[in-house]
């Protein structure tokens, strides 16, 4: 055995110091040293081997492999000096070329104007909270007055988790509202934006995941003047200026009494491809938090008063952006994510 470590030794050297480029001694390396090679295969025998052998068989496998490695090592050094001065010594080498310009990532545009939202509302005093994308049923739908039978879950079709039984994808970022009503002692006024999902066609307009803010505040006399206010005021400081808005009744089970918010087309005079020819663009539900909403989650409705509204970003994105279609913020095409 020790024969065959040796001879083994002087044919790997000589491969090695043979070895044309760093290609060849790549495989090279691969061939002697690898988990099939030879020497790992005479490491492996050692248990089948006389006792009084092993140790030195051993020992000499080990050495022979450090060695084996250092000398590939400055067979590499060699080989990249001798690459290099190979592409130096060629005759449209010119070393004054400027180098290639560095690739700079970009913030996602639905990154961007989070931000922005976020700004307004921290500097109105607004928390940022989070809430998990997979949610319980009951954050999602129950404790919002939405109990199982209600035609109300129909308005968002819903991937359910199959096998948990009560477990959702969130269709919208209200379960936060309840996740923080059940947790904070009033008053308080947060905030929440996230990925949320519909199992919808999708349409310019529509994507199966999008992103939602949530607005909650509560404490002793809010009022839905408050609550007007704070979307207008958040408006103006997104587009620069005051837009005009109109308030039209809205439905939804968790807020009474329930509104849309919509904005006057910050595009068009009298109507274009953004508004769909009507001026007006759906900006936002919100309402004042319904009582059963306030009983669910402990919060004393006699006492309290709250309001909340829930906005689509990939939406007020493309208005801010001028981005026509909703499609290319999932779609992770460069050549869309590079123009930000
Ligand atoms: C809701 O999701 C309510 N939770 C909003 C709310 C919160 C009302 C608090 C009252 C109080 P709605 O289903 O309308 O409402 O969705 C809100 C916004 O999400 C829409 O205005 C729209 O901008 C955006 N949105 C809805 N579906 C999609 C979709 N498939 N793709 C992109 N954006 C969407």
């Amino acid at each position: 055995m020790e024969d065959r470590i040796a001879q083994l030794g002087t044919d790997a050297r000589a491969r090695i110091a043979a070895a044309a480029d760093l290609e060849a001694l790549r495989c090279i390396e691969r061939d002697l040293l690898g988990k099939q090679g030879p020497l790992a295969e005479i490491l492996a025998s050692i248990p089948s081997l006389d006792k009084a052998e092993r140790p030195a068989v051993g020992r000499l496998a080990n050495v022979l492999k450090c060695e084996l490695l250092a000398v590939a090592a400055e067979r590499r050094e060699v080989l990249e000096a001798e690459l290099l001065a190979a592409e130096r010594s060629c005759e449209d080498f010119d070393p004054t070329l400027p180098a290639r310009p560095a690739r700079r990532g970009s913030l996602h545009p639905i990154t961007r104007v989070r931000r922005r939202v976020e700004d307004v509302f921290t500097s109105m005093g607004y928390r940022i909270l989070e809430g998990p994308q997979v949610e319980l049923d009951y954050y999602n739908f129950q404790a919002l007055n939405i109990p199982a039978d209600h035609p109300a879950r129909e308005m968002q079709d819903t991937f359910y988790c199959t096998g948990s039984g009560n477990l959702v994808m969130r269709t919208h970022t209200s379960p936060v509202q309840v996740r923080t009503m059940e947790s904070v002692e009033p008053p308080y006024r947060v905030i929440s934006l996230g990925r949320v999902f519909r199992k919808e066609e999708q349409d310019a307009t529509h994507d199966h995941t999008f992103h939602q803010v949530e607005g909650l505040v509560v404490g002793e006399d809010v009022t839905a003047g408050h609550l007007i206010g704070t979307l207008r005021s958040l408006l103006a400081h997104l587009f620069g200026r005051e837009l005009d808005t109109r308030l039209r009744p809205g439905y939804f089970p968790f807020v009474e009494p329930g509104f849309e918010l919509d904005v006057r087309c910050p595009f068009c005079e009298g109507g274009c491809r953004v508004c769909g020819r009507t001026s007006w663009i759906e900006f936002c539900g919100l309402g004042m938090v319904h009582p059963r909403v306030f009983a669910a989650s402990g919060v004393d409705s006699e006492r309290y008063t709250g309001f909340a509204f829930g906005f689509g970003l990939d939406r007020l994105t493309m208005m801010l952006l001028g981005i026509d279609d909703v499609r290319h913020f999932m779609a992770g095409d460069l050549r869309f994510l590079e123009q930000f």
